[in-house]
């Protein structure tokens, strides 16, 4: 007997996602549309097994064969990220927060000064937000971005450093629309004699596909989900330098994690396969290509853009010209047909539940095969709806026989 039988409730939820996702487009920029072959592995039986500890060394019998899973997975991060001889993976953390919460338990003790970039500048709640466990255990220093270009600030990044001292600074962001200077990073990080650690868990496939430079020739520790530009399954990975794989090793399990998820750790290794690949290079570039194109046409449109552009597959829309609020430009957006997330803006003077602006991503709707003809499209929707609720339903309309023209992998 089917789910269908056997379960009418939750298949009849899951078709009715299917049909959302199927009909609607969706600009939410950490979601993409993961393959079917990603998710055969992750609903697979390898998600029966328990295997705490790591590959050679569990403490359950039967691990033979998930062990080979393990480290296929980790062969396949390594050769996806050219990562040199001397750096170690970790592919057990069950997702991008504990990952970074894992990497701060290995390197830091309570009370230590992390250097980061705030939540309404572009940063994660993991990265020290006041709410959230990182930022009640560890000393947070925000660096935030400069008000006149919307931009990192290196020099002013400096000399925070030079003034706080702290013992890890991290980059590495969740709204942040223009490319990473890893270098300078660096630079900063050895004057203040701090560990570098960069969070790539939203331009991720945009290293690996070759468009975005890689924090791994500078740095000493990279956590990544892999489910964003990645296009794989909610799941996260370490990458560090040798000396520190015992002590973030220890961290994952039994410092933090009990029995790893061996199913999306198969997952991941199918995900990296994919990424390592000429198509998903080009991939890669047309996210690019078409968050590039979708700006300037929102631009013509005469929306405001922080930074006045995108390096990336994101861009946070600035609504303060725009007589709506964040909350408000979603909500018309959805009626559309037009899924999004609200942002704030830097220096937001609203709060973060209902904040100044939206962040638009191209990622899941260039895996629909989407191109820079359409972005000028969908740029034109998002001006009508926001412009003019009562025509939502019209546009949702015209939106859903749109995606049908782009059907999205793995649905
Ligand atoms: N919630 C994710 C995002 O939307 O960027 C980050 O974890």
């Amino acid at each position: 007997m089917s789910l269908k039988q056997k379960d009418p409730q939750i298949y009849k939820l899951i078709q009715a996602e299917r049909k959302r996702q199927q009909e609607s487009l969706n600009l939410i920029a950490s979601e993409n549309f993961a393959s079917k072959e990603v998710m055969e592995a992750l609903g697979s039986v390898l998600g029966n097994k328990y295997a705490e500890n790591y590959p050679g060394k569990r403490y359950y019998g039967g691990c033979k064969v998930v062990d080979e899973v393990e480290n296929l997975a980790k062969e396949r991060v390594s050769a996806a990220f050219d990562l040199p001889l001397d750096w170690h993976i970790n592919v057990q953390p069950y997702s991008g927060s504990p990952a970074n919460l894992e990497v701060y338990n290995a390197l830091l003790e309570p009370g230590d000064t992390i250097m980061s970039m705030d939540l309404a500048s572009g940063g994660h709640l993991t990265h020290g937000s006041p709410v959230n466990f990182s930022g009640r255990t560890y000393k947070f220093v925000h660096y935030g971005l400069s008000p006149k270009s919307g931009k990192l600030d290196y020099m002013e990044i400096l000399k925070l450093a030079d003034r706080v001292n702290p013992k890890l600074i991290l980059c590495g962001y969740t709204a942040y629309s223009r490319e990473i200077d890893f270098k300078k990073f660096r630079e900063i990080a050895d004057k203040a004699k701090a560990i570098a650690m960069a969070d790539i868990s939203h331009i991720a496939g945009l290293i690996v596909g070759g468009v975005h430079s890689s924090p791994i020739p500078f740095f000493d520790v990279v956590t990544s989900t892999v489910h964003k530009t990645l296009r794989g399954p909610r799941a996260a990975i370490v990458m560090c330098k040798d000396k520190y794989a015992a002590a973030i090793d220890k961290s994952v399990f039994p410092g933090m994690q009990g029995g790893p998820h061996e199913n999306a750790i198969a997952a991941i290794a199918v995900t990296m396969k994919e990424a390592h690949t000429r198509t998903f290079r080009k991939y890669a570039e047309q996210i690019v290509n078409n968050c590039k194109a979708l700006a300037h046409a929102l631009q013509d449109f005469g929306f405001k853009i922080v930074s006045e552009g995108t390096d990336n597959h994101l861009m946070i829309v600035d609504l303060t010209n725009k007589n709506i609020t964040g909350m408000e430009a979603q909500k018309h957006l959805e009626a559309g047909g037009i899924v999004s997330s609200r942002s704030p803006i830097p220096a937001d003077p609203r709060k973060p539940w209902d904040p100044s602006g939206v962040r638009l991503g191209t990622a899941a709707i260039t895996s629909r095969g989407m191109k820079e003809k359409e972005m000028k499209k969908i740029a034109s929707w998002i001006a009508a709806v926001i412009t003019d609720r009562s025509i939502a339903d019209q546009v949702k309309d015209e939106v859903r026989r749109f995606c049908r023209n782009f059907p999205a992998p793995g649905l």
